[in-house]
């Protein structure tokens, strides 16, 4: 058995979705996503130009030997654009296995450890009675767990880009290549949000898990005061509550805080999180399939997770696609230290047209289609309607003009 040929894809109903669609001799094909947000052009280079030339002709059930081909292969190893593009490779891979095998990927992992997977919404506003609207208005559609994130008051553009367009399923601002520019205000924030995620916790009851997402905006010492402050808010993780590349970070916000902590959506490798995981300084794991090298490389985090009780947090933002997402629900339905998978993307006309799929959201949870492989198929006539639009993130700065994180 061999690998004809393989393509790739990119555009999509608001988000430049990059997808890999890899054939075989045997007419059974496979699905990728290397959607690398707001550089969606360059693991889609990295896959035409070196990896697409030599995947010709391999055998596609060796997905193992073909990602240390990649990995090794590469010399100059990790790094979001290179293991997006091989996480795509891999996900096409384990597709193309359970479609022969004629089982869902889920199967092939393992099974099921349960019958269906907590997701959580994000929940935004520009004030916090707007919050709490778009909080109830996930709670009346069956969400057991939400994100929550506010604006500041005299603070202009935080968390303003995902309150936007209701749901704010699709973040790409289609602006061009040059950012915006946010401000922040450390200690408007720290004044601000504790008291309002009190306030939402007192308004929605104790059942509700809350989930908050700092973005990497606080420095160690701000962060553990922060993460004392929401300590009676009984949160189901603070996230990236200070920058990843700092791991120390998190052991000063462990030594005066139990919140959970929940960190890696940045991560590309088990190298990024081997020593927070051992050292049990975080909770949760938040590696997403595509930036961390695919199903057979994020199962090797999630069993070193496993043995220091951090759970999975699979990132889920738009900056994924349907296909990346079905990698992380066959993930989560398999993964014996599964925690929550964070969920945006599946559900729209528009994408559902492009990526049709049986996976589906109901009371909060996922319920992971029976389908072979990974459950998701790829409309190239839908696909023919889309094209790539640049985008970018925005940028922080501080009130003199200092450059920040976003
Ligand atoms: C999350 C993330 C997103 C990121 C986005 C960047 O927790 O979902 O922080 O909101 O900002 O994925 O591309
Ligand atoms: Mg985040």
């Amino acid at each position: 058995m061999r690998i004809t040929g393989a393509r790739v894809f990119v555009g999509g109903p608001g988000k430049n979705y990059v997808t890999l669609k890899i054939e075989t001799d045997v007419g059974v094909h496979g699905l990728g996503d290397a959607t690398l947000n707001n550089r969606e052009t360059l693991p889609a280079a990295y896959l035409r130009d070196y990896v697409v030339p030599n995947l010709v002709g391999m055998d596609p059930r060796r997905s193992e030997d073909i990602w240390q081909f990649l990995y090794r292969g590469a010399y100059f190893r990790r790094g979001p654009v290179a293991m997006a593009a091989f996480g795509a490779v891999d996900m096409a891979l384990w597709d193309i296995k359970g479609k022969l095998a004629g089982m869902p990927v889920c199967d092939l992992l393992g099974g099921r450890s349960r019958e269906g997977a907590m997701v959580y919404g994000h929940a935004a506003g520009a004030d916090l009675e707007d919050l709490m609207d778009s909080v109830a208005s996930h709670v009346e559609r069956g969400y057991r767990a939400v994100r929550v994130q506010c604006a500041v008051p005299g603070m202009a553009g935080y968390a303003v880009p995902e309150a936007r367009g209701g749901a704010g399923d699709f973040i790409t601002d289609f602006g061009g290549i040059r950012s915006k520019v946010e401000a922040w205000d450390t200690g408007r924030y720290m004044r601000f949000m504790p008291g309002a995620l009190a306030e939402i916790r007192a308004r929605f009851g104790p059942e509700l898990h809350i989930l908050h997402d700092v973005h990497h905006r606080l420095l160690p010492r701000e962060a553990a005061e922060f993460a004392r402050a929401v300590e009676p808010v009984g949160l189901f993780w603070l996230e990236d509550p200070t920058p990843a590349e700092d791991q120390d970070a998190l052991r000063i916000i462990r030594q005066h805080s139990t919140v959970p902590l929940a960190i890696g959506e940045v991560f590309n490798s088990i190298w990024d999180c081997n020593r927070l995981i051992e050292r049990e300084q975080i909770d949760f794991i938040r590696v997403a399939a595509t930036y961390a090298g695919g199903i057979t490389h994020v199962r090797r985090i999630v069993d070193l997770a496993a043995l220091h009780h951090v759970r999975t947090g699979f990132h889920g933002a738009p900056s994924h696609s349907p296909i990346c997402m079905a990698a992380h629900a066959h993930l989560d339905v398999w993964a014996p230290n599964f925690g929550i998978q964070e969920w945006l993307v599946l559900g729209t006309p528009a994408c559902d047209a492009l990526f049709p799929t049986e996976h589906r959201v109901e009371d909060g949870m996922l319920r992971v289609s029976d389908a072979p492989g990974l459950g998701v198929e790829f409309d190239e006539r839908e696909a023919a309607r889309y094209e790539y639009r640049p985008g970018s993130h925005p940028v922080v700065r501080l009130g003199d003009g200092t450059l920040w994180n976003y």
